[in-house]
């Protein structure tokens, strides 16, 4: 029996916006469904006639908001930027005082905090939450990252609570349901209230960013073994395969194990090597890198992995320049499965390095904002539902229980010790990746911002000479305290002469 008013609605039926108004209905919640093209929403509820909780198909925005229990709660899954803020005018002006707008799009996080300051003063409530997991994420279990208005969230919760991915408590591994739309029993849900206004939508572009570099560092490797040990796709999608039984275990990994084996079904190749290298990209992981350059945070991992992709879109480009600039001719001549292995521990160190440059976003934005992020919860969380979901996520979980006030992940004892075991392979894998000619700038710039941040003294002492010399920006003393600024009179005949 439908009930007279919906628990929830949902705006926006592309493909997220189905799965998850599938995924609500799933958990018994009653869900009414608009959008702007109605046939759309005909054909949705049409092919979903018995759901658990009910779909409920609305015409126009009036009748949809008369369709929702108070206080009424509205999901928007439609297209970041302008369509969201149209659609949240539509809202806002049929919407009573007390009305939760949850936007579930992958906003810019300034944008959401610019909504949430704008509706309040119309005495609404706005969420935005990040939704990762993509289509399949969306429709069983996604990872959810709410920030806003916490007593909104406090309503949302228990709907937000049952639609997400669920981890064992204890070990933090993924939960599967008996089947799929079957709910999971127990398990903590991959959702928790971030923090204040844009604080979600800000993790879910930090979570996207990592997810660019993850994405990054398994291309290199994949590069390195083809480049250097001439393996076919299926072998290596062989060693992805194993890797993703150790602590490399990923998702990432385990659909790279999958694709690698798959033939294309028109060439009956390697489904792989018949697909075009360039690759696309949404903006998240560039708004990471864009947010890193402006907070003065290094995190060259992600945005290495922002210009990858760059590079690889000016195909026609690289392809006239490889006929005229030559690298290196030199082939590999060492043992297999010694650098397999240290390829492997490449990909661990560097990708430790990326989650460190994260969570130092994480560290510098919160303070920036007034947030007050809870670290081990954030990577609990991602360690269902999300592209990102990995075993790694654990030890970060684990490090921030040891500490939660850690400075780096790097400092943590654990990933210490990961890296020192690990790092005459990376050293060596990087090393070979420049003797070969063989680009792998996630590894190298990891690298490099392993050795730059473990290194008392950089060579900043010149570099601040430098802009004395020619600015009188000033220094600080190695023999002084800090905080205490000299200049020297250079000699003026290095000064730029003018003639008049
Ligand atoms: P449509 O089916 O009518 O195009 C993803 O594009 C989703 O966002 C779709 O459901 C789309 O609706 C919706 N959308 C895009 N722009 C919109 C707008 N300005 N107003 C309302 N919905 C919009």
């Amino acid at each position: 029996m439908a009930k007279e008013l919906s628990d929830i609605g949902l705006i926006g039926l592309a493909v997220m916006g189905q799965n998850l108004a599938l995924n609500i209905a799933d958990h018994g919640f009653q869900i009414s469904v608009y959008n702007r093209t109605t046939e759309k929403t005909d054909a949705f509820v049409a092919e979903n006639p018995s759901t658990p909780g009910g779909l409920v198909g609305t015409k126009t925005l009036e009748e949809f908001v008369a369709s929702l229990a108070k206080p009424r709660k509205a999901v928007i899954l439609v297209q970041a930027g302008r369509a969201t803020d149209a659609v949240i005018d539509g809202l806002a002006a049929l919407f009573e005082p007390g009305d939760i707008i949850i936007d579930g799009g992958n906003a810019l996080w300034t944008d959401t905090i610019r909504r949430e300051k704008a509706l309040k003063e119309k005495n609404l409530r706005f969420i935005g939450s990040g939704v990762s997991g993509g289509e399949e994420g969306a429709r069983f279990g996604p990872a959810l990252m709410p920030g806003g208005d916490k007593a909104a969230f406090k309503e949302l919760e228990p709907i937000w609570n049952a639609i997400a991915a669920k981890v064992d408590k204890k070990t933090g591994k993924p939960l599967m349901g008996a089947a799929p739309g079957k709910p999971v029993k127990g398990g903590v849900p991959c959702s928790t209230y971030i923090g204040e206004n844009g604080a979600g939508h800000y993790v879910k572009m930090i979570h996207n960013g990592i997810e660019y570099g993850d994405m990054q560092m398994i291309c290199e490797a994949y590069d390195l073994m083809k480049g250097l040990l001439g393996l076919s796709a299926s072998e290596m999608g062989e060693i992805f395969g194993k890797w993703n039984k150790g602590s490399l275990d990923s998702f990432l990994i385990e659909i790279t194990a999958d694709i690698l084996g798959q033939k294309d079904p028109a060439s009956k190749k390697a489904f792989v090597d018949v697909v075009l290298d360039t690759a696309g990209q949404k903006g998240t992981g560039k708004w990471t890198s864009v947010n890193a350059l402006d907070m003065g945070v290094a995190a060259p991992t992600i945005a290495e992995s922002v210009f990858s992709r760059c590079l690889s879109a000016i195909k026609e480009e690289r392809v006239a320049a490889s006929k005229i600039l030559k690298g290196p001719k030199v082939k590999f001549k060492g043992k297999k499965k010694a650098l397999v292995q240290a390829i492997h521990d490449a990909l661990y160190c560097s990708k430790i390095c990326s989650y460190a440059q994260g969570f130092q976003l994480m560290r510098t934005a919160q303070k920036e904002y007034n947030w007050k992020l809870n670290f081990g919860k954030i990577a609990q969380i991602w360690r269902g539902g999300c592209i990102i979901r990995a075993g790694f996520l654990q030890r970060i979980t684990e490090a921030f229980g040891r500490d939660q006030k850690l400075a780096n992940l790097l400092l943590d004892p654990y990933f210490n010790k990961t890296i020192q075991a690990a790092q005459d392979n990376w050293r060596k894998v990087v090393a070979l990746s420049a003797i070969h000619g063989i680009p792998a700038p996630t590894f190298s710039s990891s690298l490099a911002y392993y050795d730059g941040y473990r290194s008392a003294r950089l060579p900043a002492n010149l570099l601040q000479a430098q802009r004395d010399f020619f600015g009188a920006h000033t220094y600080e003393r190695t023999d002084q305290p800090r905080g205490k600024f000299y200049h020297i009179d250079w000699p003026e005949k290095k000064r730029p002469q003018i003639e008049v």
